[in-house]
């Protein structure tokens, strides 16, 4: 047995080395001359069913909580569109929808001059002496895969051409698993085969990449390493043991559901990007089992986040990177009538935010503030010392509120989705302008699943009058598409 001496020393002594290491470290970060590398994350149509925004008491994301754990969440997160494409071009571009007229999945990047003619992330970091590599969905698919080709990009796995690893799944049954008529067969959900691995998925594939690129310890500093996970995004399908995870009996139906919901809405708001799919995987009796494959999805995800995060723990790199993850907008699985995107509540517009900054974030904290994806791009030209392009960017730098998560910050964050359709969420309300006039306001201190429209309301008149001092002077009329090829028809 020690003596209480032994023991004080040995105390003393530990606290000395972490104390000695601590401060190398610190040093390290702040005396290079060379810059910080960046590992940015993303997940695609990712809600907040994540422990760390707690929209769901069912969900299981231990590596999302412990990157949280680390660094700082934002809970107040919006994406600047409900829709892969617009919400990408504008996190790459730093440009709003509603300044480019990228509003749609269906838009163009390289055929609109205003995001053509800027200078888009990869390429911003490549222009500042960062190695750039990525993997996996980072772009709308049909932007990267069609328009893009990888520009900006040192390297891209698996291709400049192909964003997204290919798949080496089967099923136990024919597709579509769920057997629901009427829905489009990207919709469909279950597990795979029982001999699927993780590592015959798109996103298990992604993640070994970037897991593999850290711990190898041979890129070139300063990096830029970007890993887009595809899933919860449809279809979701994943292998066995992630459903078992989830026992049919215990899924829950969405505490934010209610059945009346929609009376206290008219107009755009009913009909705007609804593709109807929820009624009929209700009538089917298929609520329950597709909450169950959301949620098994991403559980899934989070592993894939723990994979690529536990690599970069064990790398040389683990003190000098900068992780940003982000999810590109939420999901409603029922909510409001509707199991899709494209909507400008709440459960389609908060995204997971997480950022662990070297010497700048502190373990474990939490931002309140609204801010949005947007944001990402000047933020980390901040944050890596590198100057930002000239009259490009439109999101704020989030520095501030990571070295004081409580500054004084009287910034709204502005979501739209086609033309002159806008969110705009404050610390406290989210008030939704449509085009044809119709408004919504919900007070979320009172109402946090958005179910009571405030705005006929006379007393929140003055709130309106504020809150509509967020929508954009500048309305850009919807810019050029582009022709999907029949393979991008067939994506979501
Ligand atoms: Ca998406
Ligand atoms: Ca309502």
């Amino acid at each position: 047995m020690k003596t209480k001496t032994q023991i004080t020393i040995l105390f003393l002594a530990v606290t000395l080395l972490c104390v000695v290491g601590k401060t190398s470290e610190g040093k390290d970060f702040g005396r290079r001359d060379a810059k910080p590398n960046v590992l940015f994350i993303a997940i695609d149509d990712l809600n907040d069913w994540t422990n760390m925004l707690n929209g769901n008491p069912q969900a299981r994301t231990p590596n999302l909580e412990k990157l949280a754990s680390q660094g700082m969440v934002f809970t107040n997160a919006q994406c600047a569109a409900p829709a892969c494409g617009p919400s990408r071009a504008a996190i790459m571009s730093g440009i709003r929808p509603s300044t480019s007229g990228n509003y749609i999945n269906r838009a163009s990047i390289i055929h609109n001059p205003i995001l053509n003619n800027s200078v888009l992330l990869p390429e911003f970091f490549q222009q500042n002496g960062y190695y750039v590599c990525g993997a996996g969905k980072l772009f709308h698919g049909a932007h990267f895969n069609g328009e893009l080709k990888g520009r900006g990009f040192d390297e891209y796995y698996p291709s400049k051409n192909q964003d997204l690893p290919r798949p080496d799944v089967k099923f136990s049954s024919p597709l579509p698993l769920s057997g629901i008529k009427g829905l489009p067969k990207y919709t469909d959900w279950g597990p795979f085969h029982p001999d699927v691995t993780t590592e015959n998925t798109p996103d298990g594939k992604t993640a070994k990449w970037a897991a593999d690129k850290l711990v190898g310890g041979e890129l070139k500093e300063p990096f830029f390493l970007g890993a887009g996970i595809y899933l919860p995004h449809l279809p979701n399908y994943a292998p066995q043991k992630y459903f078992d995870m989830f026992p049919l009996e215990d899924i829950k139906l969405p505490e934010g559901y209610k059945e009346d919901d929609l009376d206290d809405i008219s107009g755009v708001a009913l009909t705007m990007g609804h593709p109807g799919w929820f009624k009929k995987i209700v009538d089917a009796g298929q609520w329950k089992p597709a909450i169950r494959a959301y949620l098994a999805c991403t559980a899934m995800v989070d592993d894939q986040i723990g994979r690529i995060l536990g690599a970069l723990e064990k790398s040389k790199y683990a003190d000098n990177t900068i992780i940003v993850l982000w999810s590109d907008h939420g999901w409603q699985l029922g909510e409001k009538e509707r199991w899709t995107k494209f909507a400008l509540w709440e459960r389609a517009t908060r995204v997971n935010f997480v950022w662990v900054v070297p010497d700048v974030t502190k373990p474990g904290s939490v931002c309140d503030k609204p801010v949005n994806l947007l944001d990402i791009y000047p933020t980390l030209a901040s944050l890596t010392g590198s100057k930002p392009p000239e009259k490009q960017l439109e999101g704020n730098d989030l520095s501030v509120l990571m070295r004081n998560p409580v500054a004084s910050w009287d910034k709204t964050s502005l979501t739209a989705y086609e033309y002159k359709n806008y969110s705009i969420r404050s610390e406290r309300y989210r008030y939704i302008t449509y085009s044809d006039g119709t408004e919504e306001l919900y007070d979320h201190e009172k109402d946090k699943w958005e179910w009571d429209n405030l705005a006929g309301n006379p007393e929140y008149a003055h709130i309106i009058k504020e809150m509509r001092k967020g929508i954009p002077d500048h309305q850009e009329p919807p810019g050029a598409g582009y022709k999907p090829s029949p393979k991008e028809l067939d994506e979501y």
